[in-house]
């Protein structure tokens, strides 16, 4: 589609600031449509950065290796840049917007020599729903309008939807290398150094500017940028929830149905649990999400969740048929990989896959040869993929997908689930004894550091309240008050009882030996339905000082697991919560100054009392 045939006068101005700033050899506007795929991967390949697979074990898929310094989110080069630092809040990076915006002005000018200019229209949630909202991309990337094909609803659809007036968050995208005269990419990932990336979000003006990396959650602004960073600012504004969740629709054996959102830190098998093949008979789990929920209170008092999005950009080491049957499933055609292997057939191959790769050698994610492993396991520091190497597969591919996935209404919540890798004192489950407890439980929320971003925390336990630290774009404990006032205001109009129940689930505990003691996976199912018999107020359960545990036997021990086990997996840790309640109390909470709503300090000071009681 052409720039003249554009009916949004704003929308059309944008653009031709940008094209005047960027200086692209032609623009084109995406429709969304098949031949604007196919035609992308075409340049891709004829650029030397798309392998195709083996179209018969593969068909329609295609693999992609970064640069070695374009790998993952750069947390240390993303800003929010709100006019005053302190709505930033001390978990964000700022910079003052005028400053910002003169400095990636600076970058961005010309940055788009030698490239075309693509005009991305797409839609978080399904084109048209209350709750969608739509963003336009600018970018330079062919990678990334495929990318955004899968991931969001792309094409004049959605310009219909906005119309000649309507609101959408504009981003700019520059992978951040314009190419000389006669200059190709030939082969080579385009993107800046390092000290020249940034991924910034203008809160107020509610704009996105990103420059310098062409990978996932940096490059795809629908999904961190916008579905999480700008809109848990518009739905502060608002009054409703954007946050970094799953939803499962999940139905017992006597057909009743609930569905559950939940937050987990980047890497702690989101997409696994989303998708889960329960071992309990009689039970099924579908999936709605796998990574983030939009929620609005209904005219029934009820929560109501829509994902935002329309594929799945899951980390693919790990995944396999026994961790998920559904995302292997999902990722047989029409799908992108970044950073796996590649076999001698033609096929992906990544470490913990569930097999040796065939034939002699293997091309490694460098795009190195290496002998082809014969185990599915690489010793530490020769991994054939990168550790945060990616598919990218729409959600319709998914078998477990559950059909009202794109109801525009939304699906009403029953429950939350808050979790992180914590290998010690997080009991397998806890529920909140009330919406303030479990605001607290949220808040408080840490997880073991893994490969999702780049990081020097590896393996060190970081805090990271609602899963949320990376994707606030306001200050944390403005956000905890959100939170606090929307139960708040459901109590005050006689809904409290209508809220989600909250609950703590934490599937890595391990013993002193260093071995986790709790199966995960598919045995998640056992937690999840007694959650669900949990929120109808069945399921045994024990009151303890920290919230309410399964009594011994509410969850039976999956095969392997003694009820001792069970029993310590179920027990309050008194000491271990005690230097938890410390580690909150003097290194956690005075992080968010006075903005640290007080019932917060009030529910530290009772949980310190009961265990201490
Ligand atoms: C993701 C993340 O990619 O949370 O979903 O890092
Ligand atoms: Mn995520």
């Amino acid at each position: 589609m052409k720039l003249e045939e554009l009916k949004h006068p704003g929308l059309k101005k944008w653009i031709e600031e940008a094209v005047s700033l960027m200086s692209p050899n032609a623009v084109e506007v995406c429709d969304g449509t098949q031949s604007e795929y196919d035609r992308m991967i075409k340049a891709l390949l004829d650029a030397g950065l798309a392998t195709p697979l083996n179209a018969e074990k593969r068909p329609n898929c295609f693999l992609f290796r970064s640069d070695p310094s374009d790998v993952a989110r750069v947390e240390n080069r993303t800003y929010i840049a709100s006019k005053s630092q302190d709505d930033a809040g001390p978990t964000n990076n700022w910079i003052d917007p005028a400053e910002l915006k003169k400095t990636m002005t600076g970058l961005y000018s010309g940055c788009m020599k030698g490239r075309t200019m693509y005009v991305i229209p797409f839609s978080m949630g399904p084109v048209g729903s209350d709750i969608a909202k739509i963003g336009m991309e600018i970018t330079d990337s062919p990678y990334v309008v495929a990318n955004m094909h899968i991931m969001t609803r792309v094409g004049t659809k959605v310009l219909d939807v906005l119309g000649s007036d309507g609101f959408y968050v504009p981003c700019f995208h520059s992978v951040g290398k314009p190419l000389a005269e006669g200059e190709e990419d030939n082969g080579k990932w385009p993107c800046a150094p390092i000290e020249d990336k940034y991924i910034s979000h203008f809160p107020e003006t509610r704009e996105i500017w990103s420059y310098g990396s062409g990978y996932g959650g940096n490059a795809l602004l629908g999904k961190k940028c916008l579905a999480l960073r700008i809109a848990s600012v518009l739905a502060r504004d608002e009054g409703w929830l954007a946050e970094h969740m799953l939803i499962l629709k999940i139905t017992s054996p006597q057909g009743e149905v609930k569905y559950v959102t939940g937050a987990f830190p980047s890497a702690c098998g989101k997409t696994n649990l989303a998708m889960l093949v329960p071992t309990l008979p009689g039970w099924k789990v579908e999936t709605v999400g796998d990574d983030i929920a939009w929620m609005k209170f209904g005219a029934d008092g009820r929560l109501y969740a829509i994902n935002p999005e329309a594929g799945f950009f899951g980390v693919a080491p790990g995944t396999n048929d026994d961790s998920n049957k559904n995302a292997m499933e999902s990722i047989k055609k029409n799908t992108i990989f970044t950073n796996c292997g590649l076999t001698e057939d033609g096929d992906i191959w990544w470490e913990q896959i569930g097999h040796g790769a065939p034939g002699k050698e293997i091309i490694d994610w460098k795009g190195q040869k290496k002998p082809a492993p014969q185990t599915d396991k690489s010793p530490k520091g020769e991994e054939i993929a990168h550790a945060n190497a990616r598919f990218t597969a729409p959600a319709r591919q998914c078998p477990v997908i559950a059909s009202e996935w794109e109801d525009p209404k939304g699906v009403p919540i029953s429950a939350f689930l808050f979790g992180g890798r914590r290998p010690s004192t997080i009991p397998l489950v806890n529920q909140s004894k009330g919406w303030i407890h479990g605001v607290f439980m949220g808040s408080i929320t840490g997880s073991e550091v893994t490969a999702a971003v780049i990081s020097d925390q590896v393996g060190q336990i970081r805090r990271d309240p609602f899963a949320m630290l990376p994707f606030c774009g306001y200050h944390m404990g403005d956000y905890f008050k959100h939170w606090i006032k929307l139960g708040q205001k459901a109590e005050a109009e006689g809904n409290g009882d209508k809220l989600p129940k909250i609950f703590f689930v934490n599937w890595f505990r391990k013993d002193k030996d260093g071995k986790f003691m709790w199966p995960g996976y598919s045995e998640n199912s056992r937690v999840l339905a007694w959650i669900f018999e949990r929120c109808d107020n069945k399921a045994n359960y024990m009151e303890t000082p920290i919230g309410n545990l399964p009594k011994p036997g509410a969850i039976e021990a999956p095969a392997g697991i003694s009820a001792d086990t069970m029993e310590e997996l179920c027990s309050v840790d008194i000491e271990g919560w005690k230097k938890e309640i410390a580690d909150v109390r003097q290194n956690h909470y005075p992080k968010f100054g006075d903005k640290l709503p007080k019932e917060l300090y009030a529910e530290l000071d009772a949980i310190e009392k009961r265990l201490n009681g």
